[in-house]
């Protein structure tokens, strides 16, 4: 068991040493002594990729892919996400799961990234499905009364479709949805692969309200996450490939948005870097996957790792720092 632990930690470690340029030391506590703590990967009995979270009634609810990893495959199998659960960042349950098969008629599989959010007492949930009609992936949406579901097809159909974003060539730029709703209420969703796209939503959560919009980010892969701190819109987002974190910033949701740099580092041994940012009980949080399982975590063999997200005072973010030792409980 110590072997492993050294192993995994020598990992992680490598990976943060890797990260360039010079971490701000005051920013970061990390402790340098040895401690036994494991915390990172938070979950360990399944693989668990592209965390979406969302605070509600002092729990926080964390909505992740579920790499299947037959063995051999070298890709993403994908059938079903999953919901846990946990009121401390380190104690999580496994709560519930979403089948894409049995949930969205109109989709034929891949359970790609996700985002929940609530609304007026209702909990949508934006997932990237492969749509069985129009070529390419798709965004769909299930609603439930509560975090963990029932869940249902809010539209019985998709919300966004390939044919509907023509710029570019590929069929999977219409993945990885991030939705957000501004102090006013306003909601919009953000997503995208190659091109970063923003459309406004209805205030019924399940139409677009308006065109879609495209975002001019440097080296945007996938993965946009959008939140608020402050004044400051921040929309942090997957960067080249194999993929770092990268952040822009804006004082409006419609931008524009100002590019800021390298926010985490390749994550390890994984080419994707899926992160959602979150305050819980008075801490930021950074939440991400990487592929340190051992021994066969990788690319297509995730786990979702909780680190902590510290601001600077001006409201640009310091550099994450991927740890082993992952959080303390949130009291
Ligand atoms: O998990 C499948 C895809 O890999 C996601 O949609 C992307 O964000 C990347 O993590």
């Amino acid at each position: 068991m110590k072997k492993i632990k050294i192993a995994l930690s020598g990992l992680l470690i490598a990976a943060a040493a890797c990260s360039g340029p010079s971490v701000e030391k005051e920013s970061q506590s990390i402790e340098n002594k040895a401690t036994d703590r494991v915390g990172n990967p938070v979950i360990t009995h399944k693989y668990t990729a592209d965390p979406a979270a969302l605070v509600h009634n002092d729990t926080v609810y964390l909505y992740v892919g579920h790499d299947e990893a037959p063995p051999r495959k070298e890709f993403y199998e994908m059938h079903e996400w999953l919901i846990f659960s946990s009121a401390d960042m380190v104690n999580w349950e496994e709560r519930a799961a979403l089948n894409v098969v049995e949930t969205f008629e109109w989709a034929e599989g891949d359970a790609w990234a996700a985002h929940t959010i609530e609304k007026d007492g209702k909990f949508y949930w934006f997932v990237t499905v492969t749509h069985k009609e129009i070529h390419g992936k798709a965004i769909g949406i299930a609603v439930s009364d509560t975090p963990i579901g029932p869940w249902k097809d809010a539209r019985g159909s998709a919300l966004i479709t390939n044919d509907m974003t023509t710029d570019t060539e590929i069929s999977w730029d219409d993945i990885d949805p991030a939705v957000f709703i501004d102090d006013d209420g306003e909601a919009y969703v953000f997503w995208g692969n190659t091109i970063a796209y923003w459309a406004k939503l209805k205030p019924n959560m399940t139409e677009l309200d308006g065109p879609i919009n495209q975002i001019p980010l440097p080296n945007f892969t996938e993965a946009p996450w959008v939140h608020k701190k402050g004044d400051w819109y921040y929309l942090s987002y997957a960067y080249q490939f194999p993929e770092k974190t990268a952040y822009a910033m804006s004082k409006s949701i419609t931008g524009p948005w100002e590019y800021k740099g390298i926010l985490n580092e390749v994550a390890g041994n994984s080419n994707t870097n899926h992160q959602a940012i979150i305050e819980f009980k008075g801490k930021d949080y950074f939440i991400y996957h990487n592929g340190s399982i051992p021994t066969d975590g990788g690319s297509f063999r995730r786990s979702v790792c909780i680190d902590y997200l510290y601001y600077n005072p001006d409201g640009t973010l310091k550099r994450v720092v991927m740890t082993t030792e992952g959080v303390e409980p949130a009291l």
